[in-house]
């Protein structure tokens, strides 16, 4: 069997992704197509112990290095045990967040430097990349309307809307210089955004 694919979602918290992806998975399953579904941080069972540190609100005296250094544990061990040998067996991996959320949240938004976080990114995965990634694009307005509708936030989602809007601009910086990243406006109704992303899958699941 040839190598399968790897496709990523990306946008601030709130945005719609884990909405997405439940479309797209309902889809893939619809045409009997092998698939994965995974989450960042998490997919490993030391990637989600790495999750539960990362987000627990009583963390408040975790300092920006540990942190981008946690997500980059997280992501090496599930590159590893899991994204890579699923991709090259044939199957479409599907991944809520990878490597961006590292340049748009840390890299961006918590000013630790692009260049650092790309390194960082290079060698957790040993250079694998998406096939495809898709971002989210919302207000950190609408979103803030979307999660308070949700309830309680995590450690990372109290950081508020300025932090949002830093890391929306990253995303949206991201997007300019990759062809790798499509942008969608997600604020369409969620069955016509899944429309849009299907609509990029062509030929590649
Ligand atoms: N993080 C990081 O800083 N660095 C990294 O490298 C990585 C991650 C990998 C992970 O949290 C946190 O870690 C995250 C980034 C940081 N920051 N925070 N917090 P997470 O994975 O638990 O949470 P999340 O990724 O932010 O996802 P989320 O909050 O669950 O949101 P979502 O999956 O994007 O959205 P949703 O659940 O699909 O939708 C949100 C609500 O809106 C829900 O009630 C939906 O019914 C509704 N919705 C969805 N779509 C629509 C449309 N189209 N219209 C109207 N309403 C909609």
């Amino acid at each position: 069997m040839g190598r399968g694919c790897f496709i990523t979602f990306e946008g601030i918290d709130g945005c719609g992704k884990s909405t997405q992806i439940r479309f797209l998975t309902d889809y893939l399953k619809e045409k009997g197509r092998d698939h994965l579904l995974l989450r960042e941080p998490g997919g490993t069972v030391i990637g989600e112990n790495i999750r539960n540190i990362l987000l627990d609100k009583k963390n408040t005296g975790m300092i920006p290095m540990t942190e981008l250094l946690l997500f980059e544990a997280a992501r090496a061990q599930i590159v590893s045990e899991v994204i890579k040998p699923a991709v090259e067996e044939g199957k479409i991996v599907i991944c809520d967040r990878f490597f961006d959320s590292t340049s748009a949240y840390q890299g961006y938004a918590r000013n630790m430097g692009s260049e650092v976080v790309e390194n960082l990114n290079r060698l957790a995965t040993g250079g694998f990349e998406p096939d495809i990634t898709f971002l989210l694009d919302i207000s950190p307005e609408e979103a803030f309307s979307r999660r308070v509708a949700r309830g309680e936030e995590d450690r990372i989602e109290k950081l508020g809307m300025e932090f949002q809007e830093k890391v929306r601009a990253g995303y949206l910086e991201l997007a300019e210089k990759s062809p790798r990243i499509v942008k969608i406006d997600g604020t369409m109704s969620p069955e016509d955004t899944a429309e849009a992303i299907l609509s990029h899958l062509e030929g590649l699941i």
